[in-house]
């Protein structure tokens, strides 16, 4: 794809914030880098930006952050396109109230499902992160001559790693028109292409997430250049370096503590020359270790000392603790909470197939924030339809 042809630049997962790990303040400023770095090339390219959701990491935010998004995105100068996920969801967003009503930098309003006008000739449609129950609602006001929708749900389809899991809250067959689907949620960058419902050729694009938001995350970090035929070219975005080791035994441990230091002034180094800004420089390690070493713990901080920000995880003593020990059920369950929280269980206490409507009220209140609002929906929508059917009584009863 040639550069000079983009028409915009999509991102996802911004999460920004002060510090990614609350308990570890020493890390930060990597989510407002990679903020900085997407506005500056915005800017440098006169495109405007598309961002899918989790813009913001928190529902409620400081005025150190939000006088930072203010500066960076007034930078741009040109419109910012997003909708809002889970992380950041209010009833006014955040970049519609940190916009300033003399600029014209955020046309794009989800909650009125106004139009963009900056790109002519390309139908986008956005939509806010919503609940299973209610999303084909919404996909059903998505516009004839839509090009390319932004999103930001649990998608079916880029669920390789965790294909057991039971719980999602979007299908890609389910999106009609729409030929390019710019996909938050997913930390991970997938393009993947399908079919909708309307039998387009759809493409998803899951940019990923800016900027390391936990250590199992891959450290490439991508945005998307878009062109007018909806094709794309991903550009990385310099963020911190992370670099793993597994110690399975002595051999892998003496070969760590001898080379630990080295290597993450390396990946420093290399970092520095990429682009990536001094104070966002020293290396993320995770280091995974086989416990039943004498003074293992202890040796792996004294070898990474100051050079990186170690995080630590316990294998099992097997030969191979690549080959997981557990029931590989299990495995996906705890990959399944580590990602979406308690709702990845919810399929063990209730059959979705079988009770759709215990699974859907249960998934709502697992997951919107107000779960009181929900259960008063409900019950009134039950007092309603109880009240309907006394009425009206239905020919068989
Ligand atoms: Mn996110």
């Amino acid at each position: 794809m040639q550069d000079q042809e983009a028409i915009a630049i999509a991102c996802a997962d911004l999460h920004l914030d002060e510090n990614a790990w609350k308990d570890r303040s020493e890390i930060h400023g990597d989510s407002m880098w990679s903020l900085k770095w997407i506005c500056d090339l915005a800017q440098e390219r006169r495109l405007p930006v598309i961002m899918a959701g989790d813009v913001l990491d928190k529902q409620l935010n400081n005025a150190a952050v939000t006088r930072s998004v203010r500066y960076n995105l007034a930078k741009v100068g040109r419109t910012i396109m997003y909708v809002q996920g889970q992380h950041d969801m209010q009833p006014l967003p955040w970049l519609s109230s940190l916009n300033d009503e003399n600029t014209s930098w955020l046309d794009f309003d989800c909650r009125t499902m106004k139009r963009p006008s900056s790109i002519p000739g390309v139908g986008i449609w956005g939509i806010d992160w919503t609940p299973a129950n209610k999303i084909q609602d919404r996909l059903n006001e998505i516009p004839k001559d839509t090009d390319i929708l932004v999103m930001h749900q649990v998608t079916k389809d880029l669920m390789k790693e965790l294909r057991e899991l039971k719980h999602w809250e979007l299908q890609a067959s389910q999106i009609p028109h729409a030929r390019l689907l710019i996909l938050g949620d997913f930390h991970r960058t997938r393009i993947v292409k399908t079919k909708g419902a309307t039998g387009q050729d759809l493409t998803i694009i899951s940019p990923g997430s800016t900027n390391m938001r936990s250590i199992d995350e891959p450290p490439d970090k991508y945005v998307f250049l878009i062109n007018r035929h909806l094709e794309y070219e991903k550009v990385r975005i310099p963020t911190r370096p992370k670099l793993e080791f597994t110690i399975k035994d002595e051999v892998d441990f003496n070969y760590f503590v001898g080379i630990a230091a080295v290597q993450l002034e390396g990946a420093r180094k290399q970092a520095l020359k990429d682009g990536v800004p001094e104070h966002i420089s020293k290396p993320l390690q995770l280091v995974k270790f086989n416990s039943s070493i004498p003074y293992v713990y202890r040796r792996i901080t004294e070898a990474v000392g100051d050079y990186g920000h170690l995080f630590t995880d316990v294998i099992g003593s097997t030969e191979n603790p690549d080959e997981t020990p557990e029931d590989e059920s299990e495995v996906v369950m705890s990959q399944g909470i580590k990602e979406f929280g308690p709702s990845a269980c919810l399929h063990l206490c209730v059959d979705k197939e079988k009770d759709p409507k215990a699974y859907n009220l249960l998934s709502r209140v697992l997951e919107e924030k107000d779960y009181m609002a929900v259960l008063m929906e409900e019950r009134s929508k039950y007092i309603n339809e109880s009240k309907d059917n006394q009425e009206h009584p239905s020919p068989e009863g």
